[in-house]
């Protein structure tokens, strides 16, 4: 038999556990009051994290924080918007004092405006822009700049089959998600000398509140994401979750740039004619 190092031959179980191992390590997810963020927090909590969670409205992080203690995961909530550079620089310094240094950011607060670009308000547009792609630019900025002195940190980016595919009335949306990949692959390579991590996840078409307008009440929208998606299947949120743990552990210590799209097959698959 070949070379296998000693840690490999004595303790792989371990060894392969540790390398997802997340305790003792504080995560950040913003926007994680339910939908996608809430189901990472869960899957890094389970993982060992201590959860972070932020939002813009309170009653929704008060009920958040219940569900996450009714779920076993002790989770810590603080109000910003995400665009207000006071509030997140604020917000960080209260998270950091409070409860310790951010490992882990997850940017995951976004919106979606479903317009034709022809009819779309230069504002709405803008909005759109300012949440999606501004937002994770002012987080990361903020957040690093702890990671930079600890000379460690992991930021994951959600980005979208709209950070490579275009369709009607997502121009704005589009337009951030595809900006997204692309600041993702920059901070990676400005901070990839400081151990810090960059990287993104680029999920498919999940069943959240995001995508109700177009999966519910018979949206002919639902069964043409079915016919596009090869696992032939909306994702769950809980679809998430390893993507998440791999991006936030040892396991991606050499991952820096990476978008991980968790997409059921859609960016393989150029589809199939209506009779096959
Ligand atoms: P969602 O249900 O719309 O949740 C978005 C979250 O972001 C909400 O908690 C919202 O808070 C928060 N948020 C919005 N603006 C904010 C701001 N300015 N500051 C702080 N928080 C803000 O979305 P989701 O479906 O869970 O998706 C989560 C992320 O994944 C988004 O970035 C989305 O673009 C992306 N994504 C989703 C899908 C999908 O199929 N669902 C696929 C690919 C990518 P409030 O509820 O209080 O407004
Ligand atoms: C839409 C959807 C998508 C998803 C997701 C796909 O209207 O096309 O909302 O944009 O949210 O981003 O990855």
């Amino acid at each position: 038999m070949g070379f296998r190092p000693k840690s490999l031959t004595t303790n792989t179980k371990n060894m392969s556990n540790s390398l997802f191992d997340l305790t003792g390590k504080r995560a950040l997810v913003t926007g994680a009051t339910h939908g996608l963020g809430m189901a990472m927090a869960k899957g890094l909590a389970s993982a060992g994290a201590e959860i972070i969670i932020n939002d813009i409205d309170q009653s929704k992080l008060d009920a958040a924080i219940k569900d996450y203690t009714e779920s076993g995961v002790k989770a810590h909530g603080y109000i910003f918007d995400v665009t207000n550079e006071n509030a997140v620089k604020a917000g960080i310094e209260k998270i950091e004092k409070e409860v310790g240094p951010i490992d882990i950011l997850i940017n995951n607060a976004g919106i979606i405006k479903r317009t034709l670009a022809i009819d779309m308000e230069v504002s709405d547009y803008e909005q759109v822009i300012k949440i999606d792609l501004i937002g994770p630019f002012i987080m990361s900025k903020y957040v690093a700049k702890g990671m930079i002195q600890r000379k460690a940190g992991k930021i994951i980016n959600m980005c979208s089959m709209m950070s490579e595919l275009g369709r009607d009335t997502v121009s704005a949306y589009a337009s951030a998600k595809g900006g997204l990949k692309m600041l993702t692959k920059n901070l990676a390579t400005e901070w990839a000398r400081h151990n810090i991590q960059v990287n993104g996840i680029g999920p498919g078409y999940f069943a959240t509140a995001q995508t109700a307008p177009v999966r519910e009440n018979g949206h002919p929208f639902n069964d043409f994401i079915i016919s596009r998606t090869p696992a032939a299947r909306w994702g769950n949120p809980e679809d998430l979750q390893g993507a998440a743990i791999f991006l936030a552990s040892k396991a991606s210590d050499f991952v820096n740039g990476h978008i991980l799209y968790v997409d059921g097959g859609i960016l393989a698959f150029l589809g199939k004619a209506a009779n096959e």
